[in-house]
């Protein structure tokens, strides 16, 4: 079913500490920090596992603790609500 693009500025006025990212490209973006690489790595791999569920996949870039996170649905060239549920699903299991 091809998702409907609801815009980065109604994505991120749903989400707790998403951003509309800077540029050309509708996108959300947000940057999580943990207490080192373990818990970072930890983050990284339920978010992996869930995002292959869903068949949505982040893009992201890590540096020891710190995650940063772009969501953008690639076939709908912005954001859908299933970057909402995603960015939803990385909320609930950083800590
Ligand atoms: N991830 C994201 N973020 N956007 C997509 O449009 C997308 C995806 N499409 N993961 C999926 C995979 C598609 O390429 C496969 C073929 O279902």
């Amino acid at each position: 079913m091809a998702r409907e693009k609801i815009g980065a500025a109604a994505a991120a006025a749903k989400l707790e500490g998403w951003s509309v990212a800077p540029g050309e490209r509708d996108a959300i973006v947000k940057t999580f920090r943990f207490e080192d690489f373990n818990a970072a790595f930890g983050f990284m791999t339920r978010v992996a596992l869930k995002a292959d569920q869903l068949d949505h996949h982040p893009e992201w870039f890590n540096v020891y603790n710190r995650v940063e996170v772009l969501l953008a649905t690639h076939d709908a060239d912005g954001v859908t609500d299933l970057d909402v549920e995603l960015a939803g699903f990385m909320d609930g299991v950083a800590h």
